[in-house]
């Protein structure tokens, strides 16, 4: 049957125009399936090889067999090419650019106190100081005994101080480690020790964690003036200008003489009736200091008739705060890090 001759080459034709137009791996599955499935156009024609005259079998086929070889040969390439074009999309699609930036902020910022600890470390050690830093979680001994603080005194009390069961506590002040720091290097000494401290209080003005910074200086003829000096020095550097300042007399247990000093407001200067940070007293009180006690100088191992010294202490936060104008002490606390990384007026 010549019409055979010519279903093989129509099939050929119609195989080859499908195939130019199949884009995906999908469309050549179907290909596949309409020329060699079970009921596919060249399984129809190789099944119908029975019905030809003898003589014409061989030769049909042997021309669909190589049609088959030729079918199986041409979708194993278009199946390669076609993989191939899906891959290279795929690998442009999620393509990952290690160089690029992260989307989003692009950098951190020091915390407000942190910064803060900083600048006034630095400008501690432009004077010769040096940073010390020691354990939060302490003992009575170094806490209060070695301090002159009397065990009558309310910052002994539970209601104020964090204590285990064991007697051992929470700092509540950074003295402890300038009593450690005399303990272990002697005289002289120029120490500045900011870290956290505990108390217990909690308001919107208090944290029972705050951040302080204390500095100790002891010499042979050490002056009330230069503790003066120092401290003026000290808080002038950190907010960049020449501020009024007054020394009130005060009492400390660990100090004596003692005094605090107040600065001119940064806000208002003494401007404003309404001040929200000075509440129109025109003064900020910003540290405590003193002369320290001789008995602080004993239990510190060093000979108070040899030796005396000063010391003062300062809160972190409220500075922090009076610096970069921040006024409510939970932005500093609450860990709200769109505020912290984004503004609030430190470096970046
Ligand atoms: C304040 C007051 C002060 C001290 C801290 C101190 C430490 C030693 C010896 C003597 Cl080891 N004194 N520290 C002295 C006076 C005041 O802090 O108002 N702090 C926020």
């Amino acid at each position: 049957m010549a019409v055979t001759e010519l279903n093989i080459a129509d099939v050929r034709d119609a195989f080859l125009v499908s195939l130019n137009a199949i884009h995906s791996l999908q469309e050549l599955d179907d290909l596949r399936v309409k020329f060699t499935g079970k009921k596919g156009e060249l399984t129809l024609l190789l099944r119908s090889v029975g019905k030809l005259p003898p003589e014409q079998r061989k030769q049909a086929g042997q021309e669909m067999n190589s049609l088959r070889d030729e079918i199986d040969i041409r979708l194993a390439e278009a199946e390669k090419i076609i993989r191939d074009a899906e891959n290279e999309k795929l690998e442009i699609q999620e393509r990952i650019d290690v160089t690029l930036p992260p989307k989003g902020r692009l950098k951190g910022a020091f915390h407000p106190v942190l910064q803060t600890m900083h600048e006034i470390a630095d400008i501690m050690q432009g004077l010769g100081y040096s940073v010390a830093s020691g354990p939060e979680h302490e003992e009575d001994f170094y806490n209060f005994e070695c301090l002159n603080i009397p065990a009558w005194h309310p910052a002994r009390d539970m209601q104020d101080t964090f204590y285990f069961n064991d007697g051992t506590l929470l700092r509540t002040h950074t003295s402890p480690v300038q009593i450690r720091a005399m303990l272990q290097y002697g005289a002289p000494l120029r120490i500045v020790c900011p870290g956290k401290v505990f108390r217990r209080d909690n308001d919107t003005t208090h944290s029972p964690m705050f951040n302080q910074m204390e500095g100790l200086l002891i010499d042979k003829d050490v002056s009330f003036s230069v503790l003066k000096g120092t401290i003026t020095e000290m808080v002038n550097a950190f907010f960049g200008r020449s501020l009024k300042a007054r020394f009130r007399a005060s009492y400390f247990p660990f100090t004596e003489p003692s005094m605090e000093l107040d600065i001119e407001c940064v806000e208002c200067s003494g401007h404003d009736e309404d001040c929200r940070v000075c509440h129109g007293t025109g003064w900020l009180e910003v540290a405590g200091m003193g002369m320290v006690h001789p008995n602080v100088i004993r239990a510190g191992k060093i000979d108070p008739n040899i030796y005396n010294g000063f010391a003062f202490g300062l809160g972190l936060d409220r500075l922090a705060m009076l610096k970069y104008g921040i006024s409510d002490l939970r932005l500093l606390f609450d860990g709200n890090t769109a505020y912290l990384l984004s503004g609030w007026g430190g470096e970046f």
